[in-house]
Parts: structure tokens; sequence; C-alpha cells
């Protein structure tokens, strides 16, 4: 099969996205795209699992549509969700969107009752309210126990397409139910939440051959004959294998999408106290790596108050109006965790700046200033934790994902963090996805071809850092506003 489609589903959109390698270089081509979002219902959060799956459906035909008869496919999608099926395999409940605020407090329940070192020494995750465990916590006993499987959501979409149920590791790992050493659901954790391995598919590792899309399926939608296999279905597992090969310099990257996830690829996890105590994670990769990272609140911000302001600009006008504003006049510390999910995000912006004593944005691209200069000194500080961490200092940044798309914040990031900041490719969440299929099959020899193939097939745009007048009391101002208030406290 010469066709391999990725279905790279993020926070705030999906895409199906159709690669080929033509001599040597991989080509993309977005077959499909549409937006993504929870909604409210009756106050609570959730996600439409009905219509992410329709919109797959609608992607495969627009493929068909074009020619393509035949072809691989890779599902991803953000982390830590799950669906709980019945003994039938028909979903039980409602999809809770990772935002929800069923687990306000929860983690901090829980971590009464389950030494917080213990949990982190076995699974290596950092501490996010959302972690599938609190959720889980949080879910209604009953129904939790009358689950007949638990998968999270990429996982749900396979099944509806294939059949074949499963738990792909690189998201099974979110849940911070993994135990480092057993590589597997660690029974303590499970036995606390009162649930049982049985509820919980089999591991699967990427590259594995799920079979083909059911022939109901294809015959009832007009589908192309798809070979389903198993990706890195975390979509930050994925956005990491797309990032290109860097070569002679020492690098980190930032996944810079609804999330920004700042970190290294490493072949063995940190799972010390100083990690625990920075709050960083060891999420399971591809290929026996572990991605050593940390969640900042990300372009969530922005989206949010884009959102709110009825989505008059488009994002590569926020950055245009933020570039004329002046810099660095308000800031917030992003990372706190009333910015995780507010009733209104503007006000929750106006209000850190006036409670902080500074001058409080008022238009749109003020606001998106106070952003992007906040963002841009949160990836400093996180930067340096991180080199402290793993004892190796980073020469450069590669930035991916849509946030590769904003000039102004890369160009921001290498200012104040004095690297030099390599942005794109910013569909690298697909190219992930896409080179384990070609991995599969027998294209690509492995990752490190992948990635050779990804830098030489795709324009990297270089920022390189500026100086920032007056960055001692910037830092000084920053510094004070407690930028180290982490999603967590
Ligand atoms: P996710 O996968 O989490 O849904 P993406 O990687 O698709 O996120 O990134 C989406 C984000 O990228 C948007 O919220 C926006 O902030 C940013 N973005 C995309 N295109 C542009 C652009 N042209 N200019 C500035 N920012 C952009
Ligand atoms: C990014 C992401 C991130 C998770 C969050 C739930 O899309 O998957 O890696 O922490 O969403």
């Amino acid at each position: 099969m010469t066709y391999h489609i990725a279905v790279d589903i993020g926070a705030s959109s999906g895409r199906l996205v159709l690669g080929q390698l033509v001599d040597g270089s991989l080509q993309l081509e977005e077959i499909h795209r549409f937006s993504n979002g929870f909604t409210e219902q009756e106050g609570s959060c959730f996600w439409d699992m009905d219509y992410l799956l329709n919109e797959i459906i609608n992607g495969l035909q627009q493929a068909k549509l074009r020619g393509i008869h035949e072809c691989t496919l890779g599902i991803d999608t953000w982390a830590v969700d799950y669906v709980l099926l019945d003994a039938e395999g028909k979903q039980i409940s409602r999809v809770y969107a990772y935002r929800d605020h069923r687990t306000d407090g929860v983690m901090e329940e829980v971590g009464r009752l389950l030494p917080p070192e213990k949990v982190y020494a076995k699974t290596g995750i950092q501490q996010l309210p959302f972690n599938t465990l609190y959720q889980l916590y949080a879910h209604d006993r009953e129904e939790l126990k009358a689950a007949d499987q638990i998968l999270l959501v990429p996982d749900y979409l396979y099944y509806r397409l294939g059949g074949r149920k499963m738990n792909e590791v690189t998201n099974a790992s979110t849940t911070q139910l993994l135990d480092l050493a057993a590589r597997d659901f660690d029974a303590q954790l499970l036995e606390f939440l009162g649930l049982r391995r049985e509820q919980f598919a089999p591991l699967t590792e990427p590259g594995e051959d799920l079979g083909f899309i059911t022939q109901e399926l294809r015959a009832e939608y007009d589908l192309p004959e798809c070979r389903l296999i198993c990706v890195a279905t975390h979509d930050t597992a994925s956005a990491v294998l797309g990032v290109p090969a860097q070569k002679d310099r020492a690098s980190a990257y930032l996944s810079s999408g609804t999330w920004s996830l700042l970190g290294v690829e490493l072949d063995h996890p940190i799972n010390n106290s100083r990690a625990m105590a920075a709050n960083y994670t060891n999420e399971w990769g591809a290929y026996g790596t572990y991605r050593f990272l940390k969640n900042i609140m990300g372009l969530w911000l922005i989206q949010e108050v884009r959102r709110l302001d009825g989505g008059r600009f488009s994002f590569a006008e926020l950055a245009e109006q933020a570039g004329e504003c002046p810099g660095f006049r308000s800031l917030i510390p992003c990372n706190h965790p009333r910015f995780l999910n507010p009733d209104d995000m503007i006000q929750e912006i106006r209000q850190a700046c006036l409670e902080s004593g500074q001058p409080v944005p008022q238009a749109t691209g003020e606001l998106a200033r106070c952003i992007f200069d906040s963002l841009a000194l949160s990836y400093r500080s996180h930067l340096a934790e991180l080199e402290e961490l793993t004892g190796e200092l980073t020469q450069v940044l590669q930035i991916v994902g849509g946030g590769a798309n904003n000039g102004l914040l890369c160009q921001l990031t290498a200012d104040v963090t004095g690297r030099e900041v390599l942005a794109g490719p910013t569909e690298s969440t697909a190219l992930g996805n896409l080179a384990v299929q070609m991995i599969e099959a027998g294209r690509m020899a492995d990752i490190h071809e992948a990635r050779q193939t990804i830098s030489q097939s795709f324009a990297i745009q270089s920022y390189l850092p500026q100086p920032v007048p007056g960055l001692a009391e910037l830092l000084l101002r920053w510094e004070q506003l407690h930028p180290g208030a982490d999603v967590h406290n």
C-alpha cells in the first residue's frame, strides 16, 4: 500500500492527513479538517465521540473521492480521557473532558490517602488534576464498577472502526496508573480505585497491526480498505516522534498547541524527588523512549480569549495585533490552576493583572500580548529547570505544532531564552503518526530515518535571539509573580 493516513485530533481541531514518500521526501496533504472542543451540559464538560467518529468517516470518504482505495490508518488524540463500555461494547456514559470541574480538589484528597511520592516513584507521572487516576476516582462508583472495559479516547475510536480493544501504551501512561518497573497497570493503584485489570484491554505498542476497518462500516459508508495500525496514540507522543532530526547541537522540544509541552526525549525515566518537586513527567514513548516534559498552559489561553471575543480575529491576526502592542507590560503566571478552566478567561487574566498591580490589558491585542509574553517567560523558567534536572544544557529549542505558526511567540521565546528557536513542522503530530505507519510498512527503517526524512522534507524557520532591553528587571518582575505556580498547586 502506498497511502498512509494520519487521523490527528487535538483538543481544538482534528484532521486527516495523507502522507506519501515521493523520491525520499515526505509529502503531506490535508484531506479533511474539523473543529473540536468540549461542550458544557448541565454544568459538566463532555466530548462528543459520535461527532469525532463521523468526522473520521467524512475524511475517509474524501480520501476515496481522491482515488484512494487502500491505505493504512493511524489515530492519535489528546491524552487522559476515557470511555466506559458495557459487555456488548456500547458506550455506557458520556465522555468527560479533562477540564471538567468534578476533579477540583480530588488530587489533594487522593494525596491524603495515597502518598504522592509513592505514586510518582511507581509511575513517574506529573501531578495534573485531570490525570485519569483522579478522573476515575471522581467517577460514579457504580457506573465504574459496571464497566466491562475502560478505553482511552483513541483506543475507543480504533475499536469503533475495527472492533479490536486495546490500551495503547503511550497514552495509557498518562493515566498515572502504569508501573514503570512492571510495565503494566499497577495492581495497587487499580485496587485503590476498586478496578480489575480485566477492565482494561491488553497494553499495545505502536507498530502493531490491528486489522482492517470492519466490512460493515466500509459497505455502509463506502470507505477505502483501511488497515488500522496502532500508532503512538497520545498526540504529544506522536508530536515528539515527528520532531525533525537535530544534528550536533543539544536540543529540547516544545510541542505547541492547546498545551505547551516542553521537554526532552530520554531512554530512561527520571523519577527522583527533584523531578517530582519540579513536577516533570515521564510519559512513555514509542520505541523504548520516555518524554521527560512539563505541561505549560499553552495556547488554550489565546483560544479562550479568541472564543470569548466572538472569534472576530484569526490566530494570525491576534499575533499581529499583539505585535503592535508594547511588550512585557502585563504578565500572568500562566501555569496557575486558575487558568485551567475559568468561567471567563478574559476576566481571569484581567483580574490576575489587577491583583499584581500591573496595567490591565483591555484590547484583544493587549490580552494576546500579555499571554505570549507570559508564555515565553514561562518557557524560559521551565527550560532552566529542565536543564538542571537532566544536567544537559540546551542550545536549540525546536517548536512544533500549530504554535510554530506564531512568529511573534517564536521570536519572543528565542529572545527571552537566549536560544535559537527552530520552528516547524506545524503538523509534526501527523508526521509522527505517519512515521510509525511507514516504519511498520517497511518504507522507513526506524525513527531515526523518519526524523532525518522529516528534517529534509519541511522548511524550518530559524529565530535567533535578539537582546531584550531591561531583561534583568523583567526577570525580577517575573519571579515576583510566582511563575513557579503549577497546574497542580
Ligand atoms: P491542538 O492539536 O492542541 O488542537 P494545534 O497544534 O492544532 O493544537 O495548534 C493550534 C494552535 O496553533 C491555535 O490555538 C493557535 O494558537 C496556533 N496557530 C495556528 N495557526 C496559527 C497562525 N497562523 N498564527 C498564529 N497562531 C496559530
Ligand atoms: C496535548 C495533550 C497533553 C496532555 C493533555 C491532556 O494535546 O495530550 O499531552 O497532558 O493534552
